[in-house]
């Protein structure tokens, strides 16, 4: 049963210290209670108090990591329903399933045109995140065989799908290194399927049939000893899904129901028709999988399923900055152009691409606006004159040039009279849109 404020508030040492981040002990017994901070950041809690607090102050739904290295993929640890509370902290782990009845050459083929599917989305590289194998063929051997050469191709930590705890021991033997996510204990087999995840210290999945049966399988293997779980309801139609995936998400959040305190995995897969798949996996992704699983390594089925994580995942009180400094684009020499703008990455982007579109190699320098526009950030006074001067002065743009010509954004002509007063450079007013540089270049730069 999960403690309220208060209670925890009398195990606290009460000192107001506010080393924790937060201004009382009492918000942060607050905060420990909504499950939105962590008892660790306490430097002064008591040995007795952590022990009383135990549970109530782990994080209501776990941190699971899969794979390991550079790919490594951390799920769950998620503090809130909905993004605008707070934010979203693990983006929905992307996998794409591979069958051991495929002959040697199509699971080749499949795992390149997994491997290839990294997109480049305003200066963040993003891909998909896992490979499931799946025992389709029934057949030990088999399922070993593909786990060897998925594993020899990619770079992306494995599932392994199977409910055969045979096959599923003799594919650890060869994937186990990786931390592969172990698919699935069930009723019939949770037993085993708990002894080889402990054996080899690797995530498991856990399905139930329906979301009773799930809470009492979690609870039997975790009495087990291994609670490096993720978990399934079983349901695989879509309203069902989303209805599972959102009772668990809130009762693990609300009512801190431990065995609901860990990511879930959904599954999306549908070779037959792959819009569905698409569309179901987007659902998955909006509510609430810490995986979705999909069949087709279509770019035009992922990117957009990329593209929708991108949205959601994206910590609403952070807007997507550069770093402000001197970008050169295309070896600029020192009678090259100089455009400033903002560190809005969308902002910055945009210029950026359009300036490489004009061919004319030039100097880009985004002020640090926050990572906002800019007509937000000239509204917002981070984009006045007096910032940009400064910026500019620091940044030490006149060694790099020969004259002394800046261009700034159309929307912010009025800058310009006090810029130049400012900054002693001559301000130019560019186009109001970045596409219109290349031929405001040509018609105003030689
Ligand atoms: Co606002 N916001 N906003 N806003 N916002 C708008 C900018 C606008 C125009 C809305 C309106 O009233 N019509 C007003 C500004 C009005 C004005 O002064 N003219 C506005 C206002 C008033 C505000 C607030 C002050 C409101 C308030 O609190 N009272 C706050 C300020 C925030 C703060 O920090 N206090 C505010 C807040 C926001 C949020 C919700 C936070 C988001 C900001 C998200 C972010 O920027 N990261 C926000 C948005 C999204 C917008 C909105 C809808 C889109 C801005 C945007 O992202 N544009 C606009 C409305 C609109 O523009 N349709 C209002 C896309 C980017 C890529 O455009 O930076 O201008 P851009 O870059 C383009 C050009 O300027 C040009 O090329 C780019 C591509 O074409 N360019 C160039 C850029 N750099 C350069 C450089 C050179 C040399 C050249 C030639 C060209």
């Amino acid at each position: 049963m999960a403690l309220t404020g208060l209670e925890i508030y009398k195990q606290l040492p009460k000192k107001n210290c506010k080393e924790c981040g937060q201004p009382t002990c009492l918000a942060f017994a607050m905060q420990l209670a909504a499950g939105k901070a962590s008892l660790e950041a306490c430097p002064y809690v008591s040995d007795a108090a952590k022990e009383f607090l135990g549970a109530a102050s782990a994080p209501p739904i776990a941190l699971v990591k899969i794979g390991t290295g550079e790919k490594e993929l951390s799920i769950g640890n998620e503090t809130v329903l909905f993004r605008h509370d707070k934010r979203f902290e693990h983006p929905t782990g992307i996998a794409i399933e591979v069958y051991d009845d495929m002959s040697a050459e199509e699971i080749a083929a499949k795992v390149d045109a997994i491997n290839k599917l990294v997109f480049d989305r305003v200066g963040q590289i993003h891909e998909v995140d896992l490979v499931a194998v799946v025992n389709r063929s029934g057949d030990a051997g088999k399922f070993v065989e593909a786990v060897k050469a998925v594993q020899g191709a990619t770079k992306y930590p494995l599932i392994l799908i199977s409910s055969d705890v045979n096959a599923m021991g003799q594919a650890l033997e060869v994937a186990a290194a990786g931390k592969p996510l172990v698919y699935a204990a069930t009723a019939e087999n949770y037993e085993a399927m708990t002894e080889l995840a402990k054996k080899y210290q690797v995530p498991l999945a856990v399905k139930g049939s329906n979301l009773n049966e799930l809470a009492e399988l979690v609870e039997k293997v975790t009495a087990l000893g291994w609670k490096e779980l993720v978990i399934d309801s079983g349901a695989r139609e879509v309203a069902q899904a989303l209805g599972d995936l959102t009772q668990i998400r809130r009762k693990a959040l609300k009512e801190k129901f431990r065995p609901f305190g860990y990511p879930a995995i959904a599954f999306a897969s549908n070779p037959e028709n792959p819009l569905q798949e698409a569309i179901d996996a987007g659902v998955y992704i909006a509510k609430y999988a810490g995986i979705v699983v999909i069949s087709s390594a279509d770019p035009a089925v992922v990117l957009p399923l990329i593209t929708l994580r991108l949205n959601i995942y994206t910590d609403p009180q952070k807007p997507i900055a550069v770093e402000a400094k001197i970008y050169e684009i295309g070896n600029p020499g020192p009678d090259a152009p100089v455009f400033i703008t903002t560190n809005f990455s969308l902002t910055y982007f945009c210029v950026a691409g359009d300036v490489e579109a004009s061919r004319v190699p030039a100097y880009v320098i985004p002020i640090d606006t926050d990572g906002i526009s800019v007509l937000t950030a000239w509204a917002a006074g981070k984009y006045s004159p007096e910032k940009i001067a400064e910026d500019l002065k620091n940044l030490g743009i006149k060694d790099k040039i020969n004259h002394n010509k800046i261009i700034i954004p159309g929307h912010v002509a009025v800058l310009s009279g006090k810029l130049a007063e400012l900054s002693g450079f001559e301000v130019i007013v560019g186009p109001r849109e970045s596409s219109g540089i290349p031929s405001f270049l040509k018609q105003r730069w030689n």
